[in-house]
C-alpha cells in the first residue's frame, strides 16, 4: 500500500511560464523572482518566460485582473509553455478559473513545492508526509469539473498517488488520508521511542536549521562525514537524519539535518512536516545556518526565526547562529554581518573553514548543561512548562509528585532555583569527565 506513494516522474522537462506577482508588501521583486526561478528549476522545469505583475488588490475569482490573466495566456502560448507557475497560493476556484481562461495547467506555490518535495522524499516517513499533503491539496480541487490537475497526463501536479486514477472518488481519498494520518501517528510514536532511547544514551542533540540551500547538509557532511546529497536546488533534504559529531576525543553530540524553510512556507506543508521538525524542539541547541553570501541574508534570518519561534514554538535562546559560505561572501557585507551579529560563528562548510570554532562553541554550550532531577507538586503546570521550554527532558514520572529528569543549562537552572517549592537534585555533571 505504502509503496504506491509518490513516484519520481522520469518525464522530460516541462515547459513553464512564470507569473511573479508582487504587492507593496512583498519583500522585493528580485527575491520573489529569483526564488520562483529556483523553485521551478528544482522542479525540473524548463522556463520559457516570465511576467512580473504588480497587484494592488486581489480579485477573489482570479487573484489577478481578467486582463492580466489574458495577457499571461498570450505570452505563455507565444513562448510555447505548457503550464503557468505562480509565486502565490491560489484558491481551488481561482486555480480552476485561470485554467479555464488560459487553457493552461496552473501551478501555484504550494503545488510547486509539493512537487519538489515529492522528488526528494526517500524515506517511508517523508513519502507518507508528502502524499498526505498532496491529497489534502487535491481534495478541495476535485469539485465540479475539476482542474487540469485531473486532465493532463504528466508533469507537475500529476505526480503522486492521484495521477493513476485521477477520477478517484472523494471517499477513497478520504479513506487514504485517514490511513496516512494513522501511519504518521505510528511513525511519530516510534520516533518518540527512539528519541527516548537516544536521550538515555546521554549524547546531546543539536539540530541544523535554516533557509533552504543555506548549506545545512554540506555542514553535516563536513562535520560528520555523513555523505548526504547536497545540491544547488531547493529542498534537497526532506528526511531528517542524525549523525554523531565528535566535538573532541571525549565529547560527542548527535547532529540532525532538517527540511529547509522558505518564505510563505505553505502552512499545510509545515503542518504535515511538524513531526519531522519536532527534533528541533527536542534539541539542546540548534545551529541556525545562514547563507551570508546572499544580500538578503537578514530577511532570511527573520523568516527562519519566525518559523522556529512562532510555528514550531522553539525558544530562540537555543539558537547558535552560523554564517555559512564566507568563501564567497562580499567582504563588506561580511564586516557588516560580523559587527551586527558578533556571536555568530563564520564558516565555509564547503571549504572546511571555521569548523573548529563552531565545535568549540557547541562544546561550550552543551557542557554548560547539567543533568538534574526536579521534583514538584502535580498542580505546578508553570514548572512543567518551564522545563519543556528550557531543558531537554530525559524522562518524567509522577506519583504524588512530578519527577522530571532533564538537562538544564546553568542560566535556566538558576531561574529554576528561584521558583518556590521546587526541589532540585543534581545527578551528575553532564558530558564532563
Ligand atoms: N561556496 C559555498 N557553497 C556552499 C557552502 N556550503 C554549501 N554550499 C553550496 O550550497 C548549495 C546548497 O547546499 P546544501 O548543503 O544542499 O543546502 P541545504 O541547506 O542542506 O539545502 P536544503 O536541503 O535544500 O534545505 C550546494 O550547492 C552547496 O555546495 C559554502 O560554504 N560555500
Ligand atoms: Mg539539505
Amino acid at each position: 500500500m505504502l509503496s504506491r506513494t509518490v513516484e519520481i516522474n522520469p518525464r522530460a522537462l516541462e515547459k513553464v511560464f512564470l507569473a511573479v506577482i508582487f504587492t507593496d508588501k512583498s519583500a522585493s521583486l528580485s527575491r520573489e523572482k529569483e526564488e520562483l526561478v529556483s523553485l521551478a528549476l528544482s522542479a525540473n522545469c524548463r522556463i520559457c518566460g516570465c511576467l512580473e505583475i504588480f497587484l494592488r488588490s486581489i480579485n477573489p475569482a482570479l487573484f489577478l485582473g481578467k486582463g492580466k490573466v489574458e495577457e499571461l495566456a498570450i505570452e505563455a502560448k507565444r513562448s510555447q509553455a505548457e503550464a503557468l507557475i505562480f509565486n502565490v497560493n491560489l484558491s481551488p476556484g481561482q486555480q480552476s478559473n485561470i485554467e479555464q481562461i488560459t487553457g493552461l495547467k496552473t501551478i501555484d506555490r504550494t503545488l510547486l513545492i509539493l512537487d519538489i518535495f515529492s522528488r526528494h522524499a526517500f524515506s517511508r516517513e517523508g513519502k507518507i508526509q508528502v502524499e498526505l499533503a498532496r491529497l489534502e491539496y487535491l481534495l478541495p480541487r476535485l469539485k465540479g469539473k475539476g482542474i487540469m490537475l485531473s486532465r493532463l497526463g504528466g508533469g507537475i501536479g500529476t505526480r503522486g498517488p492521484g495521477e493513476k486514477k485521477i477520477e478517484v472518488e472523494r471517499r477513497r481519498i478520504f479513506d487514504r488520508i485517514s490511513r496516512l494520518r494513522k501511519d504518521i501517528q505510528w511513525i511519530k510514536n516510534r520516533r518518540e521511542i527512539l528519541r527516548a532511547r537516544r536521550k538515555k544514551s546521554g549524547a546531546p542533540l543539536i539540530s541544523l536549521v535554516g533557509y533552504t540551500s543555506s548549506g545545512k547538509t554540506t555542514l553535516l557532511n563536513s562535520l560528520t562525514s555523513a555523505g548526504q546529497k547536497t545540491s544547488k536546488y531547493l529542498f534537497t533534504t526532506l528526511d531528517p537524519l542524525g549523525r554523531i559529531w565528535q566535538l573532541d576525543f571525549n565529547q560527542q553530540v548527535i547532529l540532525f539535518d532538517t527540511v529547509g524553510f522558505i518564505h510563505n512556507l505553505p502552512s499545510k506543508l509545515l503542518e504535515t512536516f511538524k513531526s519531522t521538525l519536532e527534533e528541533i524542539s527536542q534539541s539542546e541547541a540548534f545551529l541556525h545556518v545562514v547563507d551570508v553570501s546572499r544580500d538578503d541574508f537578514e530577511a532570511l534570518i527573520s523568516i527562519s526565526r519566525s518559523i522556529v519561534a512562532e510555528e514550531l514554538k522553539v525558544s530562540l535562546d537555543k539558537e547558535i547562529l552560523v554564517f555559512n559560505k564566507i568563501d564567497r561572501a562580499n567582504p563588506e557585507m561580511l564586516d557588516y554581518a560580523k559587527a551586527k551579529y558578533p556571536r555568530a560563528v563564520l564558516v565555509s562548510a564547503l571549504f572546511n573553514r571555521g569548523l573548529d570554532e563552531l565545535a568549540e562553541k557547541v562544546k561550550h554550550y552543551v557542557s554548560d548543561s547539567r543533568e538534574v532531577e526536579v521534583v514538584f507538586n502535580i498542580g505546578r503546570q508553570d514548572v512543567l512548562n518551564f522545563l519543556y521550554k528550557h531543558s531537554r527532558i530525559i524522562n518524567i514520572s509522577s506519583d504524588s509528585k512530578y519527577r522530571v529528569k532533564s538537562f538544564l543549562q546553568e542560566k535556566w537552572l538558576s531561574k529554576l532555583k528561584k521558583m518556590q517549592n521546587v526541589s532540585i537534585k543534581y545527578d551528575s555533571f553532564t558530558n564532563k569527565k
